[in-house]
């Protein structure tokens, strides 16, 4: 409210001028008002006739406030339901001109703003982050050419070769339809029995049983467009094209008896990750990655790059770093901004083009479609959130909720009473749809080179460490000893008896079901840009460590090990058996974050037990606390007194790998910190038989 009008307003005089157009009805001003902006005098108590009795119809201002909140929800999206937001910006580092023409990635002076929305898959919108699930990962760049969307997965193949089978594969993985079980989980007979009866879903099945789908951050997972693109540039040539979102903080996921614990624990965990980290100013930042392939070598590749089930080894073709997407900015309002973006994969700018891939396809109909489910309007556009930051100009008009329509008497094209509205060629910015040639029998037909569904799920199983491989077995462990059907777990034993045979015969055994034999084709090999473990894992940064601690710490060892922590851009908390402050030998106060009923070690990376904290000895939860990170393989660290707490929680297994000791905070803290960047210690041993 402009300085005017507020003291008009609490004045209670008129303000001379009419309220200027551009002024949202948002809060403001110090009364509470109802929606037509009448002061409302009591917001407690309904007008009723008599204090005991009946409310009355005539109570405008209640009808008003109940009528708003019985229509406050709209429709949760189909799929990818459960989600968080965060405003950025994307700047390319070297003109891509060559290839395409879309400014964004042509002009490395440009900083272009972008929303991103991470979501899971299968969850509705009030479930868990941490399910077993694919992840989305889709960002809305509003480049100087109008907005472009691209609506990407965590994991860079997809389920199904043909849009048609879409509605079939979400009725199958979401809650079973008679009584609305499992939520958010794929462990269910209908979700397995689509998948045994679906051998193109075995790619990516290998990837939503790896730790690739349970990633422990958003801000450390990869991102694909999954697709391939065209890129096009002046000239009118194409480029095929895959996208690549590459975090700077390296992959790293969480182990699977965490994520299920977290699911209880914090349902929010990665939204409040990526929350916390924005607001700290530890940026989540991702390097965007092409893979580059000449139209005219398509038919030379191993693959067909029609086919969404395939994967462009990077070995192959390298996907080389192009530029950089930083999230900087949280929502002001979830539902706003959050809720109310609006993707679609034909959001397309000129110098990027859709494939004739039949999944590509499918989904250039659907998102446009489902919008208007959720909004019951196609002006979802004038949103702020979907706004383009170019201007629009369109003789589009009217509709539910339209507010900017075209000011003046013409409203069609081509017209001579009004004000000329040109369309644009190439050469103005227009966009001209890249002129692949077609041609063809109309038929309902799958092409003959999608018919190799086995091939890269053996690359990516072949591809991981042993550790990688043992979580994937105990996944589909996990995820078939919940299927009912004991035909369905025999149908899938057959396709995984395709994939490896180890796999199969581990996954057999658990089950209590005899391993059949296969084809798999080994002769593959490995890429090793596959295996998550075998990444470099850059830094300590966006780590959080817990202290434990207790009366009588060292306050001034406590110091000293959250300066360390800091240097390495990780974050702390102290924990301890109460909220306040402790009691630090030598009358000092440590104050503390959190406490041991409130919190756990699941939500640490790492946890350290300082001099001073060994009254812990007899505290249950602190030694489970530390039981449990060592079970999950987290760095433990700790110094003087410290020490004696780690062998009262651990025995003799304080000696194993990443459990670091020593004298004082300064003097263990450069090997604990390395223990934390290495974040999980598989080669340690014992942790089967913690009691944790
Ligand atoms: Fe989507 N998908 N999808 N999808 N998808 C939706 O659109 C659909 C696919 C992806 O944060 C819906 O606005 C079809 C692949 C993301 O708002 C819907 C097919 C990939 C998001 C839809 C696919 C994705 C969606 C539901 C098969 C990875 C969330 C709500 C042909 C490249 C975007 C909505 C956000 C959302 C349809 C397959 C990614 C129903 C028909 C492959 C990240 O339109």
């Amino acid at each position: 409210m402009h300085g005017g009008e507020a003291a008009a307003a609490e004045s209670g005089v008129a303000p001379a001028a009419a309220v200027p157009a551009a002024d949202p009805p948002v809060a403001s001003g110090r009364f509470l008002t109802t929606n037509q902006g009448v002061r409302i005098s009591d917001n407690q108590n309904t007008l009723r006739a008599g204090a005991r009795g009946p409310s009355l119809l005539e109570d405008f201002a209640f009808r008003e406030k109940i009528m708003h909140f019985d229509h406050e929800r709209i429709p949760e999206r189909a799929v990818h339901a459960r989600g968080s937001g965060a405003h950025g910006v994307f700047r390319v580092y070297r003109s891509l001109s060559q290839y395409t023409t879309a400014a964004f990635l042509t002009d490395p002076s440009a900083t272009t703003p972008v929303f991103v929305r991470f979501s899971t898959v299968n969850g509705s919108r009030g479930s868990a982050d941490t399910a077993r699930d694919a992840r989305g990962f889709a960002t809305k760049f509003y480049t100087s050419q109008g907005v472009f969307d691209l609506v990407g997965n965590n994991i860079p193949v997809f389920f199904i070769q043909d849009a048609i089978k879409f509605p079939d594969l979400v009725h199958a993985f979401k809650p079973e339809p008679h009584n609305e079980i499992p939520q958010a989980s794929t462990a269910h007979d209908n979700f397995w029995d689509f998948i045994s009866l679906t051998p193109e879903s075995m790619h990516m099945v290998m990837w939503t049983m790896s730790d690739r789908a349970i990633p422990r951050s958003y801000r450390t997972m990869e991102g694909f467009g999954v697709h391939t693109f065209r890129l096009v540039n002046a000239r009118g040539e194409s480029t095929l094209v895959k996208w690549h979102w590459k975090p700077l903080l390296g992959i790293s996921s969480l182990v699977w008896p965490e994520a299920h614990k977290l699911m209880g624990i914090d349902a929010d965990y990665h939204r409040r990750d990526l929350w916390d980290a924005i607001a700290t100013r530890n940026y989540p930042e991702y390097e965007l990655a092409l893979q580059l392939l000449p139209e005219s070598e398509a038919e030379k590749a191993p693959f067909d790059v029609l086919d969404s089930t395939k994967i462009w080894p990077e070995e192959l073709i390298p996907a080389q770093r192009v530029g950089r997407l930083t999230l900087n900015r949280n929502p002001d309002n979830f539902f706003e901004e959050t809720e109310q973006s609006a993707f679609h994969i034909g959001h397309l700018v000129p110098g990027i083009d859709a494939t004739e891939d039949p999944l590509f396809q499918g989904r250039l109909f659907s998102y446009l479609d489902t919008q208007l489910n959720r909004f019951g309007t196609p002006n979802f556009s004038q949103l702020p959130i979907n706004q383009p930051k170019s201007a629009v100009n369109t003789f589009n008009q009217d509709g539910f909720m339209r507010y900017n329509n075209r000011p003046g008497k013409v409203n069609y094209e081509p017209n001579s009473l009004g004000a000329r509205a040109d369309e644009a060629n190439a050469a103005q910015g227009g966009f001209v749809s890249y002129a692949a040639p077609v041609s063809g029998r109309k038929a309902r037909t799958r092409a003959e080179s999608f018919g190799d569904h086995y091939s890269q799920a053996t690359l990516f199983f072949q591809s991981q460490t042993e550790r990688e491989k043992k979580h994937i077995v105990m996944a589909l462990q996990f995820e078939l000893s919940k299927v009912q059907s004991a035909a369905v777990r025999q149908r899938m034993l057959g396709h995984l008896a395709n994939i490896d045979t180890r796999l199969v015969r581990e996954v057999a055994a658990a089950l209590g079901m005899p391993a059949p034999s296969g084809r798999p084709n080994t002769a593959i090999g490995t890429s090793p840009a596959l295996s998550e473990e075998s990444l470099p894992r850059p830094s300590a940064k966006g780590r959080l460590v817990a202290i434990l601690v207790a009366d009588g710490v060292d306050g001034a060892d406590v110091t000293a090990l959250k300066a360390a922590v800091t240097k390495a851009k990780a974050a702390s908390h102290v924990i301890a058996p109460h909220l306040g402050t402790v009691a630090a030998a030598g009358g000092s106060e440590v104050a503390v974050n959190a406490t041991f009923f409130n919190s756990e070690s699941v939500q640490y990376d790492a946890v350290y037990v300082p001099s001073g904290a060994g009254a812990l000895r007899t505290n249950a939860e602190a030694l489970h606390f530390v039981r449990e990170a060592y079970k999950h393989y987290k760095p433990i660290g700790a110094d003087g007194d410290g020490e004696a707490f780690l062998t009262a929680a651990l025995g003799s297994r304080s000696g194993q790998p990443g459990v670091v000791v020593g004298r004082t905070a300064a003097s263990t803290a450069p090997a604990f910190i390395d223990a934390v960047v290495a974040h999980r210690h598989w080669t340690r041993s014992g942790t089967e038989d913690v009691p944790a």
